[in-house]
This record gives C-alpha cells, structure tokens and sequence, in this order.
C-alpha cells in the first residue's frame, strides 16, 4: 500500500490538485491565536509516520489521527511511540507540561519539514488533531482515495477553549435514534471541539434506556414515539457503547431522566407512579406539560433512586441531569419539595446535579447546574440560585435551539422562541447574556436538539449544519481578539510557539494576523468554506442564505 501510495504521487492516474493551502485562519472554531507563515508549507509525504508520546491515551489519538487520513491519502500512516525529534515530513503528537495550555488547550507548529501537536493531555490533542484535519484540504474528508498534494498551511497556532462545558443535546425521546446515528453526532461534536453530549432519555412519547430493576420502562414505556412510530431502546451494552465512543472522541455524556413532569412514557409502563385518580395512556403527540410522577407516593422515590442508581453505575461522567422542565401540573411548594428530594438522591449517588432552569427554587446542592433555556434575559428565580451556589449552562431558546426552524419556510422544526439563522445562532455573548448573573456562574453553552419534528439522520445533520459549529465558537473562541506577532516576524525562527504564548502583549497588528475573535464577517467566511468538507464527509446541511457559500 505505501508503495503504491508513493507511486500514486509520481505518476498519479488523476491529475493532482495543485491547489493553494487552506489558510491557517480557516479555522472553526476559531484559535485563541495564530501566526501564519506563508514560507513554512508542508506536504504531507506518502512516507509520513505518526510519532505519538508513549502513553495509551495520545496514542489513540494518534490511531484515530491515522484512521482520519488513511481513507483519503492511501498513505500507511503507521503510529509509532518512539520519543525523539520528529522525522522530516512526520506528524509528532507530544504531551508537554506547559501549564499555560490548560486541560483541553494545544499548539500546533506547521513547518517545511514536519508538523508537531503539543498539549498536556490527551483532550488537547484530540483538539488539535481536529486543527490539522480542517488544514488539510476538504478532500481529506474523503472516503476513497484522492489525487490531492496534502499540504498544510505553515505557522504557529496557539489553542485554549473559553469554556470547559461545551455540548449538544439530542433528544431520542421524541423520535428514538439507533446507536449508528448517535456515534455519527459524536463525530459532529468532536470535528467542533465540543465535549459534552447530554442525552434526552426520557419524556412522554417514550423511555429509551433499559433499566434492569424495572424492565417495564424500556419494553413498555420505549414502544412509543411521536407520530406513531416504533419507538425503541438503548440497551446498557447500547448506552456503554455510545458513552465509550464519547470518551475516545473526550466528550463526556450526560444522561437525562425528565422528572417529575415528562413522564407519560414511564407511566404507561407503571401506573401506579400516575398521580391517584389518572389513567395514563401512550402519547404519540407532541403537547407538553400534561403528565407527572406522583410526589406524594414513597413508590415514586423508589423509582427515582433506582433508575438514577442505574444510570449513575453506567455513567463514568459527574453529571446526573435530572430535568425539571414544564411541570405545570405540580404545585409549586410540593414541586421545589421533590427537586430537593432528587438532588438529595443524584448527591448521594456521588454525582453533580444538572437540572433545567425551572428547578432553580429549590436549595442548593453542592456543584448544582442550571441549564437555562429561556428567552428573556432577566431572569431574576435563576439570578438568585446562582447567588446562593448554583452555576450555569447557558441554552437561550432564541440562539441556541437547534429545533427552531431556521426561517419560515423550514421544513421542519418549531418557531415558539425564534426563527434561528447561523447569524441568530451566533449573535449573543454567554458572559453578559443574564442580567444580574456574573460571567464566573457560566460554565459553558449547550445547543439542544429536540426531534418532535426531526425523524432521520440527516434531519438531525440539517438541523445541526451549520449552526452547530456558530454554538461550538460561541463555547470555545476567545470573546475578542488577541494582539500577536506572527512567527515570520520572530526574531528567532525556532522561538515562534513561546513568541505566541509570551511575547503577544507587544502590539503588532500590523503582523499577519489571520484571526478575529467574535466577529461575524470573518466567521461567516471561515465556516462557509466548511461546506466542501461537509459534502466530503456526506454530512447534511442547510444552505443558509446568511453565508457566503463558496
Ligand atoms: C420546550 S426546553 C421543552 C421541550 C420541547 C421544546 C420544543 C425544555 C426544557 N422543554 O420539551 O421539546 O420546548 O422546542
């Protein structure tokens, strides 16, 4: 094969693309910074061998490096664990200590003769190993062979999220999807540097996790799904599967069981969680706010400590989510009462609560989580929680909802909060957006998908493209650019990574800056020129009129 692959290059049997390198600003999302330079091109040689630190977690992210190039180069690509200076033409994965890249950051050095990551943990260079992909040209995303010169832009690029919760939601409730879809969604979040995937498992219209001590909830309550349709469960194996997937790619999952409202789905499976005197039914609408468990019945607790027992045994991650949302019918005293009792269980369990917004009344509990999904920025219930404790996952319905059609002739999706176009999408700053909540209280942002309307892959992949990668900036770019030097204007070129990390609080705007922090013209440009990659890669999206497609 790597003679083959060489002999591809000398004599290739399509023409090969001379084409310009990607720049190296061309980055989604954008880098904390970056130092172009034009003379430090590199061609990826046939020969190319992947040198990765001697530790089991950067080499997998040196084997999945690999298995992200293979397809299209037909190079060999092998991984090898042998410390030293990179060869010419090698791509080096190395774990540093340098403490100013963080537990997520990386710095990625393109020169003439090699390519090397760096980072402190393996997350950094997954991270910065989805940099390289998106510097190498589109047609690296392609399954089959291609006659291309792999080039990557020359320079320096110096790499750090804003924030350390950076996720999407999928809601297989509504609309169950299979195993297969959710690890092509992790694919997604990952290719943006997310690393959160919170789960919806739970509402009305179906139960979609097997829980041992109560089969009834899977078999029974998973038989539904809005429109009538088959429905269907994750099995334990499934869901290990999914979260093991999730973990290789660092992104963590958090499931969600809907309580006490949201319930249908359980209740038809047990009715005697149903509040005395009701008859649950299966519901294949998509109303919402009808049903609840019974706060009043020591049955309903049990049920609670055992599902929330179970999903904490197969979950590796902190977080228990535990909804909260439109339970209209629970009065509001007995309601705070219940929340109080579940986060009671979830931090008995040794997990950290995560909730919709609407639980904010109840006490605190230690680490708790809001996430707020409102519309309207004063939002004085959620201030208060989070002066007595609480932090914030910010989901503004009106930016950040993936279910919201993008304008009115959308197809499919909802426009009860907005119509949302990328502009919409990416037009808000999370650390300002509360009134009278601190930019400290964020820990990150989070786009949810809600599926009443979404029913294939490719309606999820509609509805995430391009919008997605708008939320991914918002999570993980810095707010506003940084002053830098570019590593031409070193005066050491050996120095240029340091020059990046120490030396940018010299004012040099003039130097080739190729980035802008939040800055809308600069961004639609960066991500319509993912759309190449996206037609590569197979990936549905929505031809936005807010973008200038190439
Ligand atoms: C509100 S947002 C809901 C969901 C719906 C969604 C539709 C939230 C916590 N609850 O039950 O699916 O609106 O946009």
């Amino acid at each position: 094969a790597a003679d083959r692959a060489a002999a591809t290059q000398l004599a290739p049997a399509a023409p090969v693309r001379l084409g310009a390198a990607v720049r190296l600003g061309a980055v989604v999302p954008a880098p904390e910074r970056v130092a172009p330079d034009p003379d430090a091109d590199h061609v990826l040689p046939a020969d190319a061998v992947i040198r990765v630190s001697a530790d089991p977690a950067a080499l997998a992210v040196g084997e999945q490096l690999a298995a992200l190039l293979r397809p299209a180069t037909g190079y060999p690509l092998p991984v090898t664990d042998v410390v030293g200076q990179p060869p010419a033409g090698g791509i080096a994965l190395q774990l540093t200590d340098e403490a100013d890249l963080g537990a997520e950051g990386y710095r990625l050095d393109v020169t003439r003769d090699g390519v090397r990551l760096r980072a402190r943990t393996a997350a950094g260079l997954h991270h910065g190993v989805q940099t390289l992909r998106q510097l190498l040209p589109a047609a690296i995303e392609s399954r089959t062979p291609v006659a291309e010169r792999w080039v990557l832009p020359g320079g320096s690029i110096l790499d750090r999220p804003r924030y350390p919760h950076r996720g999407a939601m999928l809601d297989v409730a509504r609309h169950f999807f299979g195993v297969a879809d959710v690890l092509r969604v992790i694919d997604h979040l990952a290719r943006y540097k997310l690393n959160r995937l919170h789960l919806h498992l739970t509402d009305d219209q179906g139960w979609r996790i097997a829980i041992d001590s109560w089969p009834r909830l899977a078999a029974v309550g998973g038989a539904t799904e809005v429109g009538g349709g088959p429905g269907g469960h994750y099995t334990q194996a499934d869901y290990r599967r999914i979260v093991a997937y999730a973990a290789a790619r660092h992104i963590t999952v958090i499931p969600e069981i809907d309580l006490p409202g949201h319930t249908n789905a359980a209740l038809v499976a047990h009715p005697e969680l149903a509040p005395p005197g009701t008859t649950p039914s299966p519901y294949a609408g998509t109303e919402i706010g009808f049903s609840y468990v019974d706060p009043t019945s020591e049955r309903t607790y049990d049920f609670v400590a055992d599902v929330l027992g179970e999903l904490a045994a197969l979950t590796p991650g902190p977080w228990l989510h535990i909804g909260g949302d439109e339970a209209f019918k629970v009065p509001a005293e007995v309601y705070t009462r219940f929340v109080e009792r579940v986060q009671r269980i979830v931090t008995g369990l040794g997990k950290t609560v995560i909730g919709w917004h609407q639980i904010a009344p109840a006490a605190h509990a230690d680490g708790r989580v809001l996430q707020w999904w409102g519309t309207r920025p004063d939002d004085p219930t959620t201030a208060d929680a989070v002066r007595r404790g609480a932090k914030l996952i910010l989901s503004p319905a009106n930016h950040a909802y993936l279910d919201m059609k993008y304008a009115p002739d959308t197809p499919i999706g909802h426009d009860w909060a907005a119509h949302i176009d990328v502009h919409q999408a990416y037009g808000w700053d999370p650390a300002t957006h509360l009134t009278d909540v601190p930019a400290e209280a964020v820990l990150g942002v989070e786009a949810p998908l809600w599926t009443e309307s979404v029913t294939t892959r490719s309606e999820i992949e509609f509805m995430l493209f391009p919008r997605l990668p708008a939320i991914a900036e918002l999570a993980w770019s810095p707010p506003s650019a940084q002053p830098h030097r570019s590593a031409r204007s070193a005066q050491s070129g050996e120095a240029a990574p340091s020059d990046l990390a120490h030396r940018s609080t010299q004012s040099d705007a003039a130097a080739q800056s190729d980035r802008a922090a939040h800055d809308w013209s600069d961004f639609r440009q960066r991500l319509a020129g993912h759309a190449p990659r996206w037609t590569a890669a197979g990936i549905a999206f929505h031809r936005s009129p807010d973008l200038p497609w190439p």
